[in-house]
């Protein structure tokens, strides 16, 4: 526990300079102005630095296993629709661990908000190397360099099919408390890749090297997010990295399929247990 002076338990431990701190800010602004009751929201997080981000709201939580965020907000989000629910992971718990999750929750649709926060690094763990870390990178996990190269979430959610992909910078909460606003707005998955330094143990991405490496597609008048292959486009040349909304689609969510208008009857057959067939069946096994 720490010992600093005035350091009350529910105070949060991220180190001084972090960007989950820009995080946190633009989640509480964007639920103030969604309107949200404690009891509405609940905050799914996975293992990681990240995974503390619900520990100091005032709304319902569950710190999930490391890469299991999806699973568990999904399960959530079914079994009491009515509840907002938003997920959280690191690069790690998303694109590693939790990868299957993530590719299947896309193409799902379920009404969820994803954040997934990109600090290109493994924090919690001391700095290793992540998906997003890019080729040549020098970490205790790759002292050589990582000779893999790095994974682009949101191309990766656009492939997949998802309804709803946008990019933020911790270093810029007010845009990000947008993108989340209109995300947990959107009727299914929404995935938000927050652009995140972590000062302790990523010396190369740091606020200076991302604030000289984005561009915002929401200054763009020209740029139409309902252009899949445009979305691609700008997904595809990442010398500067786009932020904002990059692609957004309209297409029922699995709730509607499920629970809503558009559902159909899931069971064809009387699923009834016929005792007097299955004893008829068990007779023949005696
Ligand atoms: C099943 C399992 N494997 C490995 C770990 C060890 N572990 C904890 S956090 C973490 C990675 C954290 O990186 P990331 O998800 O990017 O989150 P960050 O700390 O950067 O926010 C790992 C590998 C674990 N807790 N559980």
């Amino acid at each position: 526990m720490r010992k600093e002076k005035n350091y009350h338990l529910t105070d949060p431990t991220w180190c001084k300079g972090c960007g989950i701190f820009g995080i946190f800010a633009a989640l509480k602004k964007a639920a103030v102005t969604l309107n949200l009751e404690p009891e509405q929201l609940v905050i799914v997080t996975g293992i990681g630095c990240h995974g503390r981000l619900n520990n100091y709201f005032r709304s319902y939580g569950f710190h999930a296993l490391h890469g299991r965020t999806l699973p568990v907000a999904s399960g959530v989000k079914l079994s009491n629709p009515r509840l907002s629910v938003l997920g959280i992971s690191g690069d790690g718990d998303a694109y590693s661990i939790g990868l299957g999750h993530f590719i299947h929750s896309l193409r799902r649709n379920i009404n969820i908000t994803y954040l997934v926060v990109d600090n290109r690094i493994y924090a919690l763990t001391q700095g290793q190397t992540s998906p997003t870390s890019e080729k040549g990178f020098v970490s205790v996990s790759t002292p050589y360099g990582s000779k893999d190269l790095n994974l682009n979430g949101p191309q990766l959610a656009l492939a997949s099919g998802g309804s709803f992909i946008a990019r933020g910078f911790s270093g810029e909460p007010k845009q990000l408390a947008t993108l989340i606003e209109k995300g947990m707005k959107h009727n299914g998955f929404s995935l938000i890749e927050v652009l995140s330094p972590c000062v302790i143990h990523n010396k190369v991405n740091t606020y200076q090297w991302f604030k000289k490496n984005i561009y915002n597609l929401d200054d763009d008048s020209n740029y139409n997010p309902k252009d899949k292959m445009k979305a691609w486009k700008k997904l595809s040349n990442e010398k500067k990295i786009p932020l904002g909304l990059i692609y957004i689609e309209k297409r029922p969510s699995y709730e509607d399929l499920v629970f809503g208008k558009e559902a159909k009857p899931i069971v064809f057959d009387d699923l009834r247990v016929d005792v007097p067939r299955l004893e008829k069946i068990m007779e023949k096994f005696k």
